[in-house]
């Protein structure tokens, strides 16, 4: 089994990524054969620091590997490193409905908060559709958020293959089963994102165990004093337990029941305290990979050649199977 799965080098990554991304990629690389990509080139498709994006990136390439990427097992690349993942962007586009496009929320969320909503914003989805293709992958870890875009690739993948012959893999989202969207802590109703929403409303991956526990405390929660897992009526006490469940891998019921009676001041310290339990040993790895460029530009050559060998059979299929005259 083949498993795909991107993250962007877009700041400072958060308890949201973690839950739908990094704690998803660590459990999946046991399943097969792993892929796991930084998508710096859907970095620049909105506004950006070209100093920042560098630094970046490697701080996304120390975090997979402190989560629990096994550099022996799974390939970690820079997706800039491999030029397959633009070739097949081009040629995809060519199977892409413009409308189907302009229907993407992120599109549109993020483009209302662009002074130049680049055209790149507008094809970030088949750049996406490329990445998972290229490698003929069973199975996609995400969040709920690329919901939609995992529903483009497999549209793309079905039209392709029906047009020029059986080419592609049509891959499967997997979402975890609670945590698949963490909301942002002050406005219970948005997701917690790098890129919209206050400081206050995320727990950051590399904070401190104080800004932890204080930002927990100061969460949003809902009137009433029952934990109960409820996100229509409940959003800020549902995400917190959802957060509960991420921290310890308990149920939801199981967080339910045990705290059943014990009002929001006891449960919101609980899930702080768990916050830190599980940040901190991942943060002591991140440290010390984060202070060895080196090794970890020797990781990601390693991951770009291994990434390249298994994407050329299927983009050589593309050019081959789409008419191109072939050297
Ligand atoms: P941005 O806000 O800049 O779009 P992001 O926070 O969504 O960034 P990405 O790098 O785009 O982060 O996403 C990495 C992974 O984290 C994806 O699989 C995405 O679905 C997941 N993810 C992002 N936010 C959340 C969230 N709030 N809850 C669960 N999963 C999330
Ligand atoms: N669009 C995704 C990042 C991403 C991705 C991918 C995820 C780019 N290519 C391929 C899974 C598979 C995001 O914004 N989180």
């Amino acid at each position: 089994m083949r498993i795909f799965s991107g993250i962007q080098p877009t700041g400072d990554p958060h308890i949201g990524n973690y839950s739908g991304g990094f704690r998803q990629y660590a459990r999946t690389q046991e399943q097969g054969e792993a892929f796991f990509c930084i998508v710096d080139l859907h970095a620049i498709t909105v506004d950006y620091d070209p100093s920042e994006l560098r630094e970046n990136t490697l701080d996304i390439a120390a975090m997979l590997f402190a989560t629990g990427l096994d550099p022996e097992r799974s390939t970690v690349f820079v997706q800039s490193h491999v030029a397959a993942h633009a070739e097949a962007a081009w040629l995809l586009g060519a199977m892409t409905p413009y409308g189907q496009l302009g229907r993407m929320t992120q599109f549109k969320e993020k483009g209302a908060l662009q002074t130049l909503v680049s055209s790149a914003l507008f094809t970030y989805p088949v750049l996406m559709a490329g990445d998972i293709l290229l490698y003929q992958t069973d199975i996609v870890p995400i969040g709920d958020d690329q919901r939609q875009h995992l529903e483009l690739c497999r549209d793309i993948a079905t039209r392709f293959n029906a047009r020029f012959g059986e080419t592609f893999t049509v891959p499967e989202g997997v979402y975890p089963e609670a945590g698949a969207r963490i909301m942002d802590l002050q406005e219970p109703t948005k997701k917690m994102s790098k890129s919209f929403g206050t400081e206050q409303g995320k727990v950051l991956m590399l904070d401190d165990p104080d800004a932890i526990r204080r930002k927990i405390k100061r969460a949003v929660a809902d009137s009433g004093r029952d934990v109960r897992h409820d996100p229509e009526s409940k959003p800020g006490i549902s995400n917190l337990i959802e957060l509960m469940t991420v921290a310890t891998d308990d149920t939801i019921e199981q967080v339910e029941a045990r705290f059943d009676g014990h009002g929001y001041g006891t449960f919101k310290e609980a899930v702080g305290e768990s916050l830190v339990e599980l940040l901190a040993p991942i943060q002591a790895r991140y440290r010390k990979l984060r202070s060895d460029p080196a090794e970890l530009a020797r990781l990601l050559a390693l991951g770009a050649e291994k990434a390249r060998e298994s994407s050329a059979p299927t983009l050589s299929a593309m050019y081959e199977r789409m008419g191109f005259a072939t050297l």
